[in-house]
């Protein structure tokens, strides 16, 4: 038996087969994961596997690019003739080394500060707006049916025409003997078309965004507390180091994040709980709840999926100050922080709730957190990843055994510390 190495042709047929795979499977995984629904399914036990499965693919494309680098030099001079084949290649390995490359940085993002997180995501954002619908439209344009038209076609032939036109009058009306364009060309703009309108509004959206526009007239792109959906009363009087804004206003913008739907909250039943092992349990009212005294931080946002919200003015009362008011027994070891969403917990050491500034915010920028940001309360503890930052925060728990955030117990690495 003979082993003879599979031809050019072949080798290059090979690559481009498996490489379309693994870009589809790459372009399906990963629009699944900013997806906020998606957050939610399997209980929150889906989001981790895809996003492992992401970075394998994302791995194995490079082996492909390196697979292919030895064969360019080749395929370039057997497509020399051919300029539209040339330039769909280089765009493609551009496209596919910048998905790479930035891909790299958004799964080793703890290693890197996260304005470079931030960086990475914009490319592989703005390489997934551009790239995916020119590999469908490159995908579809290039299967069979529609680069041979003129054979599936059913075409009458000239003389049956000429016959027919003699016969009706009113299919002569109708008939153009020379149609501007051929039908493969028709199609093909169609779906370009298609494809340019059934993204563009979420690509303008995105760059609106990713160039610093507004998309609300709070900062952060925080909505109007007068649209949200709690009903909160009294407002809290906000400090005079909010009322400025001494941040100088948000930059960036939140995603919305849930793991349920998003919960509504009433003042008229609202409470906020501290218990567990302390000498004193206590449960607050909202409006005794803003007669606790607060402070006002600048701070930074930043989420281990590669966005970040600079310069965040938040006030809020200081984790210290109410552990200190219901009296931390000396065996407590950890806190467990309770959403209201009656699903998100998280946990900190008791050394690192007593940092200065993890705070439980009730102001950002100063106005009232909005509901879709975790209003009325939230805790902030800005040196940690945001999975850290509990929204719709209304339970705290001192407990002497340790405990597993909702993303911890999914895969999240229990150290969020952010590099700086
Ligand atoms: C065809 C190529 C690719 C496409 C279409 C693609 C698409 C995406 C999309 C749409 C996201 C979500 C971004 C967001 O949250 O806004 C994403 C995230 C991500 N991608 Fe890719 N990607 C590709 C290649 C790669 C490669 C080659 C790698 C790495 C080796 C990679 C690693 C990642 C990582 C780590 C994330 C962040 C996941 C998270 O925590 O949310 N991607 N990708
Ligand atoms: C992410 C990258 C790419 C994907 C996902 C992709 C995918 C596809 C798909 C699905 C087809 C249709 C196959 C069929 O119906 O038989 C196709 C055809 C084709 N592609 Fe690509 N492709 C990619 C990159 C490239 C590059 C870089 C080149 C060239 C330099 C290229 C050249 C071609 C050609 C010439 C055809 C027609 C081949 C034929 O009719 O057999 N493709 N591609
Ligand atoms: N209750 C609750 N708190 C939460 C989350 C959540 O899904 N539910 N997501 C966390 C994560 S991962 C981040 S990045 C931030 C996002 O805050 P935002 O939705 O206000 O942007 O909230 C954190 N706190
Ligand atoms: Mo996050």
């Amino acid at each position: 038996m003979s082993k003879r190495k599979p031809g050019f042709g072949k080798q290059l047929a090979e690559l481009h087969r498996w490489n379309g795979w693994i870009v589809s499977l790459l372009a399906v995984t990963g629009l699944l994961l900013p997806w906020d629904e998606v957050r939610g399914w399997l209980d929150g036990h889906f989001r981790q596997p895809v996003k492992q499965l992401h970075i394998i693919l994302g791995v194995l494309s490079g082996v492909l690019l390196l697979l292919y680098f030895p064969l360019m030099k080749r395929h370039l001079k057997q497509i020399r003739q051919r300029p539209k084949q040339k330039g769909n290649l280089s765009f493609v390995i551009a496209l596919l080394i910048g998905w790479l490359l930035s891909g790299i940085v958004l799964w080793q993002l703890r290693s890197f500060p996260p304005s470079w997180a931030n960086g990475a995501l914009l490319v592989h954002d703005l390489f997934t707006y551009v790239g995916v619908p020119y590999i469908v439209y490159h995908s579809i344009t290039r299967t069979r049916w529609m680069k041979k038209p003129e054979r599936r076609t059913v075409r009458t032939t000239e003389e049956e025409t000429e016959s027919r036109l003699a016969t009706s009058p009113a299919v002569a009306a109708h008939y153009e003997p020379t149609p501007l364009i051929n039908r493969r060309q028709f199609l093909k703009w169609s779906l370009g078309a298609t494809l340019a309108i059934a993204v563009a509004p979420s690509f303008f959206r995105w760059l609106n965004q990713a160039t610093g526009g507004a998309i609300s007239d709070v900062p952060g792109g925080m909505k109007e507390v007068s649209d949200s959906s709690n009903r909160m009363l009294p407002n809290p009087t906000p400090l005079p180091d909010s009322v400025n804004v001494v941040g100088g206003g948000a930059k960036g913008y939140f995603r919305v994040y849930t793991v349920t739907p998003l919960p509504s909250f009433d003042s008229a039943t609202w409470r906020f709980t501290i218990n567990g092992l302390v000498d004193r349990p206590v449960t607050w009212t909202w409006e005794q709840f803003l007669a606790l005294a607060r402070d006002v931080q600048v701070s930074d946002f930043h989420c281990v999926t590669g966005w970040s919200v600079y310069k965040n003015t938040w006030e809020g009362i200081p984790l210290s100050a109410l552990l200190k008011q219901a009296g931390v027994k000396a065996n407590a070891k950890n806190v467990k922080f309770y959403s209201g969403d009656g699903e998100y917990t998280d946990t900190l050491t008791l050394e690192q709730a007593n940092m200065d500034d993890v705070m439980v915010a009730v102001l950002h920028d100063g106005k009232p957190i909005h509901r879709d940001y975790g209003g009325p309360a939230r805790l902030i503890v800005p040196q940690m990843y945001a999975y850290k930052s509990v929204k719709w925060l209304n339970g705290i728990e001192l407990i002497d055994k340790e405990h597993i955030g909702y993303w911890e117990a999914r895969g999240y690495d229990t150290d969020a510390w952010v590099k700086t």
